[in-house]
């Protein structure tokens, strides 16, 4: 288990053996791992020694700690490339996750006018206001704020906007996806998505502003996408 004649350092091969464990499932996802003095025990090496194995794990995303309670293993974060325009349920198919939505709000609006010059619409133009919570497997990953012009996709109602948007959109003959300019940043959790997110009052969320466009040019929807930083973390390639 434990080679103390080895040049690895111990702590490295602590971690090394904790990692295979969660690998294993042995220690399962949001379950807790045995404790400091146990594992020191177990392993014959001072708990010191296992403190620093585990502070580095939780540093990297690994296990995480709850005050007063113990460590426990995370949930692997979802890679989510950043480079293509891609629909949340193209995104949790391809991982083989169900997607789903709970929608919280659809109504008819006249929206602001910051709204409606970044869809290039005319200030006293319908656009749909929907919001949804986006799941995988049941679990939430996302809220979706999304204004679409009313013109782009008339006959849309609550059913239609339960299953893929973009899917919806491109079946219709004459309507293709083009490209989509975005933002991120990152943020603390309002108090109201917390609750969506089914996560703590405090907790880290990454927010991404998106404005998508058709292949000719014109804006179909303005997105305000908030994740769980605890869930996701975003990957791009980049080139020189
Ligand atoms: C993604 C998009 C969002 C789009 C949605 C459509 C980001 C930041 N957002 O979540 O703009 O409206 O997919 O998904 O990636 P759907 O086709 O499953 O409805």
């Amino acid at each position: 288990m434990i080679d103390k004649e080895s040049r690895v350092p111990i702590y490295l091969q602590i971690e090394e053996l904790l990692k295979q464990r969660i690998e294993l499932e042995e220690y399962k996802i949001d379950e807790s791992i045995p404790s400091e003095r146990e594992l020191s025990e177990q392993l014959n090496v001072s708990r010191m020694t296992v403190r620093q194995s585990i502070t580095n794990l939780v540093n990297s995303g690994l296990l995480y700690r709850e005050k007063g309670r113990g460590t426990y293993v995370a949930n692997p974060k979802l890679e989510q490339p950043l480079n293509g325009l891609t629909s949340f349920t193209e995104d949790m198919r391809a991982r083989g996750m169900e997607p789903s939505s709970k929608l919280i709000n659809f109504e008819k609006v006249i929206p602001p006018a910051d709204i409606a010059r970044e869809l290039q619409i005319e200030l006293d133009e319908l656009v749909f206001n929907v919001v949804r919570i986006r799941n995988a497997d049941l679990k939430p990953m996302a809220i979706e704020r999304t204004y679409i012009p009313v013109k782009i996709f008339p006959d849309l109602d609550e059913k239609k906007i339960m299953g893929s948007l973009y899917a919806q959109i491109e079946a219709r003959s004459h309507q293709k996806i083009g490209n989509a300019i975005q933002q991120m940043e990152a943020a603390i959790v309002s108090k109201e998505d917390s609750k969506y997110l089914q996560i703590g009052p405090s907790q880290a969320v990454l927010i991404i502003k998106r404005t998508s466009f058709l292949t000719d040019g014109v804006p179909f929807e303005l997105v305000r996408s908030t994740y769980r930083a605890d869930r996701y973390k975003f990957i791009s390639e980049i080139k020189r």
